[in-house]
């Protein structure tokens, strides 16, 4: 077993110098000490279970083995039916803080939901002394360490197996559990599943937070085209993203905003609102780092006061500046680029501006 287990930590590449792991969990032996509870939340019928069926059966973690919140009767999806459900740990103590050491939660995750950040959620939650559950990974925009999600959608990457890592000194020195949920809310687009497996926590040797090279910066652009923000790091361990704007999460939503896990934030169709202040913030093993902010304006020519909204206002602001033209002949609404300003120009821009209200 001891060979086993350390020809499955090879390829993992998890880096160990600190002591023996407090947990180590790769389901190929079943789930000792593990609790499934698929009526959690009130549904009763949730899926998790060890199989080697569905996502299992894809290369990326210890195989053949893992927790696979799927059905694979119903070719590996969630079925037409509102699920929940959830997967607990054994109970562990976890070490009390130690100088030159991190402790860390690494597990892998498989996860392919529903496009809409509205559903399908799944949630890492650590549930410490006094029982209270803290969210510490999810998908989607709910918090924590952003998890890989390769829901259907445009401009997705296959789906993978992917490794993350959460830092858990806040919980140094008490008994805790780990806790994986699996929330679906509806009967909708449930051609879902999500898997988990490799679940390790440990202490580690401290490693750097992440240290950005190059900061996302401001950027122009017209409404409607696509627009990415990016940062780069000097990567040195596992690594999840998390953009916001105005100081709220962007989830990946659908193909029209993809990447808000990633390094580079695409908005596939910019509309007027998603105009503002971005910043990224990087989770690593060794803590965490928010980028500088990056401003995205967007260019709409309805928009005249560009405050990023094509309302009444634009046509008051419109009307107001057409009349000093007509005054003063100059050419600031001369909206059809003809050199005068005339009632042309008004009859265009109204025109524009009801096929642009109200986000361009
Ligand atoms: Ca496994
Ligand atoms: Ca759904
Ligand atoms: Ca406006
Ligand atoms: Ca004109």
């Amino acid at each position: 077993m001891v060979t086993a287990l350390l020809a499955v930590l090879a390829p993992l590449s998890f880096a160990m110098p600190g002591p023996p792991p407090t947990l180590f969990e790769d389901f190929e032996s079943g789930a000792s000490g593990w609790t499934i509870e698929n009526a959690a939340f009130g549904s009763g019928n949730g899926l998790w279970a060890l199989t080697t069926a569905c996502s299992a059966a894809d290369a990326g973690h210890s195989q053949p083995t893992a927790m696979v919140f799927a059905d694979p009767k119903q070719n590996c999806t969630c079925g037409g039916a509102a699920r929940a459900g959830s997967l607990t740990s054994p109970e562990i103590l976890l070490p009390p803080a130690a100088a030159g050491f991190n402790l860390v939660l690494r597990f892998r995750s498989n996860l392919q939901t529903e496009c809409d950040p509205g559903y399908d959620h799944v949630r890492v939650e650590i549930i410490g002394d006094d029982g209270v559950p803290i969210l510490v990974a999810s998908n989607k925009a709910l918090g924590g360490v952003h998890l890989a999600d390769f829901g259907y959608g445009t401009s997705l990457p296959a789906p993978a197996w992917t490794e993350a890592a959460v830092n858990l000194d806040a919980f140094a020195g008490q008994s805790v559990s780990i806790r994986f949920s699996m929330e679906t809310y509806d009967d909708f687009s449930n051609d879902i599943s999500a898997a988990i497996d490799d679940v390790l926590v440990a202490q580690e040797a401290v490693v750097a937070p992440p240290q950005i090279a190059v900061q996302p910066v401001a950027t122009v652009a017209d409404a409607r085209t696509q627009v990415q923000l990016s940062v780069s790091t000097e990567v040195k361990d596992i690594y999840s993203y998390r953009w916001s704007r105005n100081g709220e999460r962007v989830p990946n939503s659908c193909g029209f905003i993809s990447g808000a896990d990633t390094a580079t934030l695409s908005l596939n169709n910019a509309l007027l609102f998603l105009c503002g202040e971005y910043r990224v913030e990087i989770f690593g093993p060794g803590g965490s780092v928010t980028s500088e902010p990056a401003v995205l304006s967007l260019l709409c020519r309805a928009d005249i006061n560009r405050d990023c909204v094509v309302n009444s206002t634009d046509v008051s602001e419109f009307i107001n500046l057409w009349f000093v033209d007509q005054t003063e002949g100059s050419t600031v609404t001369d909206f059809n680029n003809d050199g005068v300003s005339n009632s042309t120009d008004v009859s265009d821009y109204i025109n524009e501006w009801f096929a642009r209200s109200p986000w361009c």
